[in-house]
């Protein structure tokens, strides 16, 4: 038997090693408590969370209002399947839908579950209401895209690691590069049996890559004007964390409801994960209007958890701490600040040539080849000093922490990533 109490850092480490798969490399760092903006690991030790669960804890570690209403629903009722209603999911499934101004919702689990039914809601919308001859259909993919593990997406993924040795792969996808409206014109001309589009509004894998002001914009109308779905993968970037509800709503902090309509994007798909749930349970969701999402009929998709009673509460409480809390403005504000400050520092830095990102997920470009290990001893470094986040591609660190974070907070870390910073100076 073990003893969790007795379970220090190494034993955990080990543990992980010996009987778990190796499909990741964490910092080597052992966190058993979370509250708001801080960790703390086995041995006590705090600090300051940079990377949010990827950006599923934008509400911050154990919101007290999203583990109530867990705790509740969890001692009420937990699972019926879709075989029977429960009395959450429609409460939920209208709330959810006027949070974002849909006409409805398609619950799911995770993030790669949602995108995969993102897509094969395209393709079925495609072949019945948009004529395309069955199996001809094909889907506008981004390179350097992220949008989960599945056979599916890894199939249209530039990502080696991710997709290598997982063949065959799954047709039905073309690749063109992000941020590039002629390429995109291009591609929808090239052929008569494009269904959709389908793009993350920044790309966080890539190293936080935000595309220029007016992308979004020209990419939606291009699509409008083929009869093409814009299907926005909002499962990172979504919930408050770009400094808008929606990253696609440029610079509105409320979605469809908003009066500053004319920044905002409608997606004809939505896809949302993550922080959708603040962390608390996996939840994820496609929205879209009747016209699309009416050619979903009984027996042709679904999951076993998806849109439970305690995924439906849990997902309540999380977005109605989002608008309670002003999670928007605060990231939209505070990340303003954070690439202000690390500006500063930048412009006479030799070992970080970057700052880039909206509200609060940016990322720093650390000038050193991808194959160094630089960005990762400067992580090593951040986590002594109590501040956790984690290289991408080798040479970019993000930094996304809860959005719960204060402007005080903001300063105190953006002073010890500049004073780390400072001991990789060449
Ligand atoms: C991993 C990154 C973040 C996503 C977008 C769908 C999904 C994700 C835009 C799938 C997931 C993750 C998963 C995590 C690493 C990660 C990630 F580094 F790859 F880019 F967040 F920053 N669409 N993102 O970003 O959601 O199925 O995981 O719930 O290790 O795979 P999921």
């Amino acid at each position: 038997m073990f003893v969790l109490e007795k379970t220090n850092s190494a034993e955990a480490i080990a543990l992980e090693e010996q009987h778990g798969a190796h499909n990741y490399h964490p910092l080597p760092i052992v966190l058993s408590r979370g509250e708001g903006v801080y960790v703390w690991d086995v041995a006590g030790k705090k600090y300051f969370d940079f990377l949010s669960a990827y950006s599923a804890v934008n509400q911050g570690h154990c919101h007290p209002k999203i583990v109530n209403a867990l705790v509740q629903q969890a001692q009420t009722l937990t699972l019926t399947s879709r075989a029977f209603y429960n009395d959450k999911l429609g409460v939920y499934e209208a709330y959810v839908t006027n949070y974002f101004g849909f006409d409805k919702v398609l619950p799911m689990n995770t993030g790669a579950e949602a995108v995969e039914t993102a897509i094969k809601l395209c393709r079925k919308w495609a072949y019945e209401k948009k004529g395309i001859h069955e199996n001809d259909a094909q889907i506008i993919v981004c390179d350097g895209n992220f949008h989960g593990r599945t056979t599916t997406i890894i199939s249209f993924s530039n990502d080696e690691n991710a997709r290598k040795n997982f063949g065959p792969y799954t047709a039905g996808f073309i690749n063109i590069p992000y941020d590039d409206i002629a390429a995109l014109e291009k591609a929808v001309s090239s052929s008569k049996n494009i269904a959709g589009f389908l793009v993350e509004p920044i790309q966080g894998e890539a190293g936080v890559y935000t595309p220029s002001d007016d992308f979004m914009k020209q990419a939606k109308a291009i699509c409008e004007a083929n009869d093409i779905l814009f299907i926005a993968d909002e499962v990172q970037t979504g919930i408050a964390r770009t400094g808008s509800l929606l990253a696609v709503c440029g610079n509105c902090t409320c979605a469809s409801t908003c009066e500053k309509q004319a920044t905002y994007v409608q997606p004809d798909i939505l896809i949302l994960g993550k922080a959708l749930s603040g962390g608390a349970y996996p939840v994820s969701a496609v929205l879209a209007n009747d016209h699309i999402m009416n050619v979903i009929q009984p027996g042709q998709h679904g999951s076993t958890f998806g849109g439970n009673p305690v995924a439906a509460a849990v997902a309540m409480a999380a977005l109605e701490v989002v608008s309670e809390e002003k999670l928007a403005q605060n990231a939209r504000t505070l990340g303003k600040i954070f690439r202000d400050e690390l500006s500063v520092f930048i412009a006479s830095s030799q070992v970080a040539s970057l700052v880039r990102g909206k509200g609060l997920l940016n990322a720093v470009v650390i000038n050193d080849s991808e194959e160094s290990d630089t960005a990762w001893n400067i992580c090593m470094r951040l986590a002594e000093k109590g501040l956790l986040a984690k290289p991408t591609h080798g040479n970019i660190i993000r930094f996304a922490p809860p959005l719960v974070i204060t402007e005080e907070q903001v300063r105190t870390c953006v002073a010890i990533i500049i004073d780390t910073l400072k001991e990789f100076e060449k």
